[in-house]
């Protein structure tokens, strides 16, 4: 990874947070807020000037220890000095520097005074009243700093279920290797799969000798302790996750596990249902006045209220308990009933892999088709194919077919809506197609009637079979533009058209609540990959636990389909 001036700059700019907070030699803290400003504004890369020997203390404000440590950050990618200071100070207290009205000085009496160390923390003094009493910030400050933290928890960032994913398998591959330790389990919106992750919850279980909550928090990863003690402890990973630990007694696991995941909404109407039976649900197990009746599984704990067991991801309070009692929960879609992918593209367009290899690593995951969907020319950017390169694109997958026995290759698209609704290929070219994928690439600004319009007539166009990625967002980078998605999906299913799950983690688009409608309105949903590299088949599963989220069932899914059953759903769309 080649380092930039950008990054150099933010080092030393991280480096005066944390400095400013620890209250050291203002003149060294001017002096890295002024080294950041000359890199950032500088014309030229520094690791150019460095790979042509330039003398960087020619450079203002750059002296011999900060030439060094551009050398240092060139070489390695960070600067020792940050990591000591990060090892010293929890990066979440340079996150409250970022609040107004809160300067380092501030920041450093709440740090030194109070020990605090978040943003909740924060808060929580806030409503305590325990800041108006420090020197120097009064009842009006406090106000204004809750305010303002309230303000910036709405906006924190939160982990795509495809990141955090690194972070919880390696994490609980160490906790399992800890002396004592019987069981780890993640619990949380981890467990319910949902598309992004605030913090992570683990639950462990382990002899009463084991070191587990010591190694936790001193695991590699840790950035920063922020609490610890005999049954909990909370930490800040390197990479900015939060993980929540707790040790619960065996006999607790599955009340825990259950209160854990959550959601919340789904405990809280467990919990009333409890009361209606003359129980009381905590994490520690379920009760009948003080004596414990059920708690070492989830299923004890749900069986107590005549529950059936009810997947993580059901746990929305949705309507799950309902159908729990009235026996409807849906058989959730499993990655096993997927029998092939109907959404992905090779080197002709944006994709890495040829269109042989998509085919033989469809294979190994057990496929029977797939489908080549290139850009179409409109997107330029990722060498959209015209009718031309198509048609030869056509060719070369019957000759492929001659020869691939074990896959099927489909003939498809992934055309572009026109800002008119229409698509962008001519219709005598898409008709020698097995099927069109298609996806709104531009206009993202549109009204939403327009929007919405715009849509439903590239719907009505002859050859129209999946409508990709419906909403178009890209989690924490594009919202979604604004589109009437329940008119969408009306209109899907008097067309006898297919909305697209996207599994790209970066999608995960439809959302779950939205497949749920498609469901209810019979239109069958694709779950593809959008594969790019041959690798990418593995997202699959982001999509299955959407999906599972929307309460799709096997028959609910476009391709859990055999290929000949398929084939006839394919034809119905196009002509
Ligand atoms: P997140 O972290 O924002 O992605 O979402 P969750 O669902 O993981 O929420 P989190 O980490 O705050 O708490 C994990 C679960 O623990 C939550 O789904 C329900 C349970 N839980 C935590 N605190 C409370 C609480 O104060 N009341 C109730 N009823 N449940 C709680
Ligand atoms: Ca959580
Ligand atoms: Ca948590
Ligand atoms: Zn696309």
């Amino acid at each position: 990874m080649p380092i930039h001036n950008a990054d150099i700059a933010d080092i030393f700019d991280e480096i005066a947070d944390y400095l400013e907070i620890e209250g050291d030699n203002p003149f060294r803290i001017r002096a890295y807020r002024n080294a950041a400003r000359t890199v950032r504004g500088l014309g030229t890369e520094l690791k150019d000037m460095v790979a042509r020997n330039e003398d960087l203390t020619e450079l203002p404000g750059i002296g011999k220890e900060l030439a060094a440590k551009i050398h240092e950050i060139l070489t390695t990618g960070t600067a020792r000095a940050l990591t000591r200071l990060r090892r010293r100070i929890p990066p979440t207290v340079v996150e409250i520097l970022k609040l107004p009205g809160l300067g380092p000085k501030r920041v450093r009496t709440l740090y030194h005074d109070l020990h605090i160390l978040t943003l909740d923390q924060l808060t929580q003094a806030a409503q305590q009243g325990r800041i108006r009493a420090l020197a120097g910030f009064g009842a009006r400050t406090e106000q204004q700093i809750l305010k303002a933290a309230r303000k910036h928890a709405q906006r924190r960032i939160r982990f795509k279920i495809s990141d955090a994913e690194v972070y919880v398998d390696s994490l609980i591959a160490y906790l399992k290797q800890v002396p004592g330790v019987k069981r780890v389990a993640a619990a949380g919106s981890y467990r319910r799969c949902r598309d992004t992750i605030g913090d992570l919850d683990i639950l462990v279980t382990a002899a009463g000798d084991s070191p587990v909550m010591v190694c936790f928090a001193a695991y590699d990863e840790v950035s920063a302790v922020i609490s610890q003690g005999a049954t909990r402890a909370s930490v800040w990973l390197r990479c900015g996750l939060q993980v929540d630990l707790r040790r619960v007694a065996p006999e607790s696991f599955g009340a825990a596990l259950q209160y854990f995941t959550g959601s919340r909404a789904h405990n809280i109407a467990i919990r009333r249902l409890a009361r209606q039976y003359g129980l009381k649900i905590n994490e520690y197990g379920v009760f009948t006045n003080e004596r414990r009746i059920a708690g070492e599984t989830e299923k004890s704990v749900y069986q107590s209220v005549d529950l059936d067991w009810i997947s993580p991801e059901l746990r929305e309070n949705r309507g799950e308990i309902e159908a729990c009692r009235q026996k409807r929960l849906p058989r959730l879609i499993e990655l096993a009933d997927i029998r092939g992918d109907l959404h992905m593209h090779t080197r002709a367009s944006d994709g890495h892999n040829s269109i042989e290899e998509m085919a033989l690593a469809a294979g190994k995951h057990g496929f029977e088709y797939i489908a080549i969907a290139e850009h179409s020319r409109h997107l330029s950017v990722a060498h959209g194919l015209d009718a031309r390169r198509l048609l030869k694109q056509i060719d070369e997958i019957d000759r492929l077919n001659q020869q691939l026995k074990a896959v099927t290759i489909l003939k498809s698209i992934e055309v572009d809506i026109l800002e008119d609704g229409r698509l962008d290929m001519p219709d005598e070219v898409l008709a020698r197609l097995d099927l069109v994928v298609a996806s709104v690439h531009s206009q993202f600004n549109m009204a939403r009637e327009r929007q919405t319009t715009r849509i439903l007539r590239a719907m009505d166009q002859p050859y129209f079979t999946i409508l990709a990625h419906p909403s178009g967002r890209l989690i924490n980078e594009r919202d979604a533009y604004a589109v009437d998605l329940e008119k969408v999906i009306r209109h899907a299913a008097a067309r006898g058209c297919f909305l697209e799950l996207n599994a790209n983690p970066q999608r995960l688009d439809l959302t779950d609540v939205y497949c749920q409608m498609a469901k209810e309105q019979g239109v069958l949903v694709a779950i593809d990959s959008d594969a790019h590299r041959s690798d990418d088949f593995n997202n699959l599963r982001f999509g299955i636990g959407q999906a599972r989220r929307g309460w799709l069932e096997k028959d609910d899914v476009l391709n859990t389909r055999p290929l000949a059953e398929l084939l006839q759903l394919l034809r119905r769309t196009m002509g």
